[in-house]
């Protein structure tokens, strides 16, 4: 099955936590702190493979996580990192904070790694903590903790030339005979549900043929198949418009060609106006010769006469390709501002009345505060305290209405408040 959009979850590793600990060894007392850091967790990464050309992967694995950093140990040895999670998607995936729908990544040339969510820090271990008037730190710091997030993958293929038209009017077998490729064909619709690439070699080039499965009326409107596969020539920079000139299965050439025009206009107006190199296929069924002029006058331009199952008017295609492709720039990456995602602000809590004469406090600066005080400890407690009256809590409480003698809760702890 061919699968060109998904959502997975993603969460670099936590950090490790730092280790209390002392020195000890037979004959020494009250040896110094000798905890060591915890290591940084591990990042989540992409990278582009051109071996795989589907999303079907992620159909059903949906967490990625990498992993933690490890926890420090005791004669001042830091834990190790946590491994880097790098996650491959086929080249041309787009990547996107689900959030906000911002581009995170394009996933754009093939091998391409990048790195889109950054490991928890390591907290620091007691013996960090040693100064002058503190000899003894019976504390040591959490690592930090980092959050899920969910993104949407997506690919749009990177193609210099698109082959688009109507169902059955021979896309898959032209890329046959142009390239190496061997797309499925059959004489019933809708054969072609992936794009298929095909690399065609012309004097001493190569360029990439996309085959795209067949629009159908109302394709942009959102009717079958068409309009979810538009999005796989948004990356191509020339298309090659495919009509079954001998009108079998009662088409009509003309019609067949304004339509498809109209679809790329209701789609996108950029698709619209993509250079398009005009193919009449079938000419072997051909018999009203009448059509050739026909479409010659309605798009304005020259026709290529080709018949793909009696190879002719092949090297003429491919020529045709080749001069039109010289003259178009290159495909680029999509443009997008560097994204990082948001890390919980520190600095800032709110004070949540729970009911009369219960309070608690939330936010980031909480979290942060949970990870360098350990409460059973008296110079952390100390720190804690001062922390929550220089960074303005107590003032947020009182105006919130607190009390002498309410409770107020912070994360897992409980206080009485006094003044
Ligand atoms: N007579 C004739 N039949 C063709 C030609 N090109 C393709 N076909 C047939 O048309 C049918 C549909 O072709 P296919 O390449 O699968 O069309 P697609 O849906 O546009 O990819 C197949 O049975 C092909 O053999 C051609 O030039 N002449
Ligand atoms: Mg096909």
């Amino acid at each position: 099955m061919f699968i060109d959009k998904a959502k997975i979850y993603i969460k670099s590793g936590d950090g490790g936590n730092g280790c209390t600990s002392f020195y000890t060894e037979k004959y020494v007392n009250n040896g110094g702190p000798d905890g060591g850091n915890g290591g940084v967790g591990g990042r989540i990464g992409f990278r582009a493979v051109k071996n795989k050309s589907t999303l079907i992967d992620f159909k059903y694995a949906k967490h990625f996580r990498a992993e933690n950093g490890e926890n420090g140990k005791t004669r001042y040895s830091a834990g190790k990192k946590g491994k880097d999670l790098i996650i491959d998607v086929p080249v041309g995936t787009v990547i996107r904070d689900d959030e906000s729908g911002k581009i995170i990544a394009d996933m754009f040339s093939d091998g391409m790694v990048v790195f889109v969510a950054e490991g928890g820090n390591g907290g620091k271990g007691n013996a960090f903590f040693k100064i002058s008037r503190r000899q003894a730190p019976h504390f040591s710091q959490s690592g930090e903790k980092t959050k899920e997030h969910l993104v949407t993958l997506e690919i749009k293929t990177i193609a210099d030339v698109g082959l688009i038209g109507y169902p059955n009017v021979g896309k898959s077998t032209i890329l046959s005979v142009i390239s190496a490729a061997r797309p499925k064909i059959a004489s019933y619709h809708f054969t072609t549900l992936s794009p298929n690439l095909g690399m065609v070699t012309a004097y001493d080039d190569t360029f990439v043929v996309a085959d795209i499965p067949g629009l159908i009326d109302g394709a942009s409107e959102g009717a079958g198949l068409g309009h979810d596969f538009l999005r796989h020539i948004e990356r191509t920079r020339l298309l090659v418009h495919v009509i079954d000139a001998s009108g079998s299965e009662g088409r009509d050439p003309v019609a067949d060609y304004v339509a498809i025009n109209k679809e790329l206009t209701g789609y996108d107006i950029a698709l619209a106006d993509k250079p398009q190199i005009v193919v009449l296929n079938k000419v072997d069924m051909l018999t009203d010769f009448s059509v050739v002029d026909k479409i010659k006058e309605i798009s304005g331009k020259d026709v290529i006469l080709m018949s793909a199952v009696i190879h002719s008017g092949v090297d003429e295609l491919i020529k045709a390709m080749w001069a039109e492709l010289k003259k178009l720039p290159e495909v680029t990456p999509l443009e997008y501002e560097p994204f990082t995602f948001e890390k919980p602000d520190k600095t800032s809590f709110e004070v949540v009345k729970i009911e009369e004469g219960y309070y608690e406090i939330f936010g980031g600066m909480m979290d942060e505060l949970a990870r360098n005080v350990v409460l059973d400890n008296y110079d952390s407690l100390k720190y804690f305290q001062k922390q929550i009256r220089d960074r303005g809590v107590d003032k947020a409480l009182k105006k919130a209405g607190v009390k002498d003698g309410d409770t107020v809760r912070i994360l897992d702890v409980e206080f009485d408040y006094f003044e």
